[in-house]
């Protein structure tokens, strides 16, 4: 860090805990921004690494950028990514330790750039052998594949990751990677059937009508236009610019074959993403309340593709079977509801092929032999999201940030109160917000606001979305962090609907609506459906709603519920590793690399908590370094200690510090650092090193010319 610290009014402090006001947000969003404007995208607070999206491609990734990383202290280099991910690595290796790597902010920040990044650095630094090399491959190439079937072009990002991802690299004894796994969170699936103007379907729609050979189109029964498929009507018709579909089914492809999907595998993968298409297009009309299909030729077109019995398919899609005790019930389906079920049945089967793709590429990934692996996680997952309207998808991913803010809070304060007991510091407690409450209104057993919306989805009868607000009112009015329409001001009663209710979450005040929770809550597929995809041929489909049958039997569990247990997963696999932070920051909604948008970014301050992070950090001492590096760089400002010092590092510090004439609140001597309380300390020294380094420059050249 010293390299850079006299620099500090042009780029701004490269740790934000040198800020002298570290309440005042503003400054600490200044600071960014200075830094932005010179193209220096990362900043730190503490060990917490801040990334501004350039919105450019920087000169600062290449081989040579690896190597000035390579195996320096993190503080002896700029911060950087690389600098994040060789600290981690280094732990790893040199302790043992398993660590993660955890990235957060919002669509557009740069998350899934960043996490290509760490994966990029440890591919360069590590063996380029064998099973390594194939192995790193088999870890770079999944990519293509979950970004071809999970992303989408967004009004934010172009390239969208509308899932959340924990992927484990799988570290050997070496330190070299041997194997992976892959967690997949909450893919966003009504995207399969609708997109907001200016979006679009999943990649991999596209890719396929732009990529496939004419011999490949003819066997997939499919016209390369956009407009024959009604499930990519709703979103952006022309091409997109910076997308290139065609080129990208070519890697995916690639891809594909690399983790091992046999020629077999990808024919019924794309049979069945060509079926999804020809789904879209099944239409019905409706006669006395019935429905018929419109066309039926169509559903013939989805039966072959899927390999499954078409009367089965066109029944499921008119009529609804309910079995009873002893009894079956058949009932004909209006024509919305056989919209509906096309509808789920599409949803369903992506997102099942989905989770069977990570599945195949987690198979692939296996270590070859099964000794125990170090193994360094990395987390790319949507951060805390408020929009105008917010509904089912926001809360999931909200409760998701909050127990990751409690993860947070506990490895932070854990970490920094393990320091200074190493170091033999006095702790001081620190004061900072426990969000364990929030979390406890979501998730407590039994009186959570989970809890109440799984008791109501599940209750018979006919419970629906506003009998279920009515149930949290009811319930949860009591609870500070939950606030009714009733218990609202009058205020904020003209901007809440009666349909909502408002959470205080850690980052902000979010209001819910609850239309369609008990529908996104339920999940139902008809099971007339699940049936006839479990009797299809196509071994993909077959195998998925098998599983998933399966599973329901034992565990008829609602949406949120599974994802809560994902959640809680994921924090047990988090909890026990050394973590790294990243803060991912988008600095204005039109993509451009010269545009700072101070309110924007401050938003985004706030809801990474940035502020109650830098204020933590600041609670204890601003700057610490081990002596000998102290004593290296301030030891020409005493007499004592330069131009060497031949003592112990720990005496050369005292002896400087006296000269320096550091009163006793300014700082504390560690086992083996020294802690500075404030930046003022640390910049006037700085400072005077500076003058000092001129001086004896300047006596150097005198000295020079009087030769
Ligand atoms: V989302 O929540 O998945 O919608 P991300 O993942 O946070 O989002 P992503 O990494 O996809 O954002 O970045 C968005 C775009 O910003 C990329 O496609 C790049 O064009 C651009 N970007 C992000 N990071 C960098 C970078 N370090 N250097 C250059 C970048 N461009
Ligand atoms: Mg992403």
């Amino acid at each position: 860090m010293e390299h850079q610290l006299h620099d500090r009014d042009r780029v701004g402090v490269q740790d934000a805990v040198l800020l002298e006001d570290f309440n005042n947000q503003d400054v600490f969003v200044d600071n960014l921004q200075k830094r932005f404007k010179e193209h220096v995208i990362y900043t730190y607070i503490g060990p917490v690494l801040i990334s501004v999206n350039p919105y450019m491609e920087l000169n600062i990734y290449d081989k040579k950028s690896v190597k000035e990383y390579h195996n320096k202290h993190f503080f002896e280099v700029p911060p950087h990514i690389f600098a994040i991910t060789n600290t981690a690595y280094t732990s790893l290796k040199d302790e043992n330790r398993e660590q993660c790597i955890l990235i957060s902010g919002e669509s557009g920040s740069g998350k899934t750039e960043a996490s290509k990044k760490v994966l990029q650095y440890i591919a360069e630094v590590t063996d380029h052998r064998g099973e390594v090399e194939k192995c790193k491959d088999k870890l770079i190439f999944s990519n293509p594949i979950l970004e071809a079937f999970g992303n989408a072009k967004t009004n934010r990002n172009d390239n969208s990751s509308r899932f959340g991802k924990y992927m484990d690299i799988q570290f050997n004894f070496e330190g070299n990677p041997v194997g992976g796994n892959i967690l997949n969170y909450l893919l966003e699936k009504s995207r399969v059937i609708s997109q907001t103007p200016g979006e679009r379907n999943f990649h991999i729609f596209y890719q396929l009508l732009a990529g496939a050979n004419e011999d490949e189109l003819n066997k997939l029964d499919l016209k390369r236009s956009l407009s024959s498929y009604y499930y990519l009507s709703s979103g952006q018709q022309n091409g997109s610019s910076g997308i290139n579909d065609e080129k990208d089914f070519k890697e995916v492809k690639k891809a594909l074959s690399t983790l091992d999907f046999t020629e077999n595998e990808q024919m019924d993968l794309f049979a069945i993403i060509s079926a999804i298409l020809h789904m879209g297009n099944i239409g019905f009309t409706e006669e006395e309340g019935v429905s018929f299909i419109a066309k039926p030729e169509m559903v013939e077109n989805v039966s072959k593709l899927l390999n499954c019995d078409k009367n089965l398919l066109k029944q499921a899609l008119l009529e609804r079977t309910i079995k009873t005790n002893n009894e079956e019930l058949t009932t004909p389906l209006n024509r919305d509801l056989s919209v509906y079920a096309r509808d789920a049945l599409a949803k369903a089967v992506y997102d099942r092929v989905f989770t069977w793709l990570v599945k195949k590429i987690n198979k692939s990934l296996q270590p070859k032999d099964n000794r125990r692996n170090v193994v360094m996680g990395i987390l790319d997952i949507y951060g805390f999201e408020i929009f105008e309207r917010n509904s089912f998808e926001q809360l999931c991913i909200n409760f998701c940030n909050e127990k990751l803010q409690q993860l947070f809070i506990d490895l932070t304060l854990k970490s920094e109160q393990d320091e200074y007991e190493k170091e033999g510091i006095k702790w001081q407690h620190v004061e900072y917000f426990d969000n364990k409450i929030i979390c406890d209104l979501i998730e407590e057993k039994h009186k959570g606001l989970i809890a109440y919306m799984d008791d109501e989805c599940l209750r018979p009868g006919d419970p629906n979305d506003i009998t279920l607000l009515a149930k949290l009112d009811k319930y949860l009015d009591y609870h500070a962090h939950y606030i009714s329409h009733k218990k609202a001001d009058i205020k904020l009663q003209k901007i809440m609907g009666r349909d909502e209710f408002r959470l205080i979450h850690y980052a902000g005040a979010v209001t819910y609506n609850v239309k369609s929770f008990i529908d996104k809550n339920n999940d139902l597929l008809f099971r007339d459906l699940r049936e006839a995809m479990i009797r299809s041929k196509n071994g993909i489909l077959q195998s998925v709603f098998l599983e998933s049958e399966q599973q329901s039997k034992k565990r008829p569990e609602t949406a949120i519920t599974q994802f809560k247990y994902s959640v809680n997963n994921l924090m047990n696999i988090l909890k026990d590793k050394e973590p790294s932070y990243i803060r991912c920051i988008k600095p204005n909604d039109s993509k451009r690399s010269d545009v700072f948008d101070f309110e924007l970014v401050s938003h985004q301050v706030t809801y990474l908590g940035l502020m109650e992070n830098l204020r933590v950090r600041r609670a204890g001492f601003a700057y610490r370094r081990d002596y000998q590096r102290f004593l290296k760089r301030y030891k020409c400002l005493c007499k004592e200690t330069w131009p060497n010092y031949h003592g112990d590092a720990k005496d050369g510090v005292t002896k400087l510090i006296a000269a320096l004439k550091f009163t006793e609140d300014e700082y504390q001597m560690g086992k083996t650092k020294i802690f500075i309380r404030h930046p003022k300390t640390l910049f006037s020294t700085e400072d005077a090193f500076q003058l000092k380094k001129h001086e004896i420059a300047a006596i150097i050249q005198s000295r020079w010319k009087g030769m």
